[in-house]
């Protein structure tokens, strides 16, 4: 019996000795709005993973995916207070962190979004990534938000007037605020996981966003008339915290931003696949959709929004690069 009990102490150290020297692990947590299987959610996982490869295990990701940690405006602020390491915002709820960013949320301002791309992967990227960082937030890469329309639940818009007086789900953020009023509508800022309920009991008519999210949220099921106008393309960022970043050693923000990189690259190709794979779902489930036809008496609605940017010192000199190229 003794015997064995020595045998036993002995492979336990042997054990050990090949194990090697005990790495300490860093646990981080990620926020994130989408389900799972949903694009974003997809890149944010093989972005986890590679950080885990690169730094041989010391990083370890966790996504908490579906806002379980709360609502985008307050992971916004978790992230500035380091409650949270990282996150994939939308430029809505960024844009109230960094003033500059509301640009991107202005309507008609990319024509799709291998331009949007254009831009955000070339110097105007580098310089909100810039003015991010010093706000807290370090850009790993640029992910796709689609082209957003407008759908209600009792109303069939064929022409902007037909908004006119409905009750307008937006995000919290002042672009979609103005746009909806310069429409003659009534903007509501809900939290995005509350849409849904807001059409069942009626507190709103319609509701605004691209093709992925209508199908995932299920408001396809209750607000079946889309009217496609693809007012806003915009970009979403995955982020980490400054301070994080700064605690990061040269090779490992070398391994972070890499992978941000690649996530950025799958997650845009997982995405028009989806878009596609939404409408399909959505219209074989009784979703009529509506082209705009003339988009013009749109887009003139929007010249105080024009106006009001131009002169914004913290957002002319973006507009004014991105509309000349
Ligand atoms: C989605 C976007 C989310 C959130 C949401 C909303 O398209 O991916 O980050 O902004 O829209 O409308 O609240």
């Amino acid at each position: 019996m003794r015997k064995w009990v020595r045998k036993g102490a002995w492979l336990a150290a042997a054990l050990v000795l090949c194990a090697g020297p005990v790495v300490a692990q860093t646990r981080l947590r990620a926020w994130n709005i989408h389900p799972e299987g949903y694009p974003v959610t997809e890149a944010m996982k093989s972005f986890a993973q590679q950080v885990a490869k690169g730094t041989q295990g010391r990083y370890q990701i966790e996504v908490h995916s579906n806002a379980t940690l709360g609502d985008q405006p307050k992971a916004v602020q978790m992230l500035k207070s380091g409650e949270i390491d990282l996150a994939e915002f939308s430029s809505g709820p960024l844009s109230d962190a960094v003033p500059g960013i509301k640009v991107l949320n202005l309507p008609f301002l990319f024509t799709d979004s291998a331009h949007m791309f254009r831009h955000l992967d070339g110097k105007l990227g580098e310089r909100f990534s810039t003015n991010l960082k010093n706000a807290g937030f370090v850009v790993l890469g640029w992910y796709d938000g689609g082209a957003r329309s407008f759908y209600c639940a009792k109303r069939a818009p064929a022409n902007i007037r037909d908004l006119a007086g409905a009750s307008i789900r937006v995000q919290q953020s002042e672009i979609y605020k103005e746009m909806v009023t310069l429409l003659d509508a009534k903007p509501v800022a809900l939290p995005f996981k509350e849409v849904l309920a807001g059409f069942e009991k009626g507190d709103i008519d319609c509701a605004e966003n691209n093709m992925p999210s209508y199908e995932s949220t299920g408001h396809y099921k209750v607000a079946r008339n889309v009217y496609v106008t693809n007012h806003v393309i915009s970009p979403e960022a995955l982020v980490v915290s400054t301070a994080l970043w700064n605690k990061l050693t040269p090779e490992d923000r070398k391994v972070f931003a890499e992978a941000g990189a690649q996530s950025a690259l799958l997650m845009r190709d997982l995405w028009n696949r989806r878009v596609a794979q939404a409408q399909e779902v959505a219209a074989r489930q009784g979703s009529q959709f509506v082209r705009v036809k003339d988009i013009s008496p749109f887009v003139r609605r929007m010249a105080p929004l024009y106006n009001k940017y131009m002169a914004d010192p913290t957002t002319r000199e973006e507009l004014l690069t991105i509309v000349a190229n």
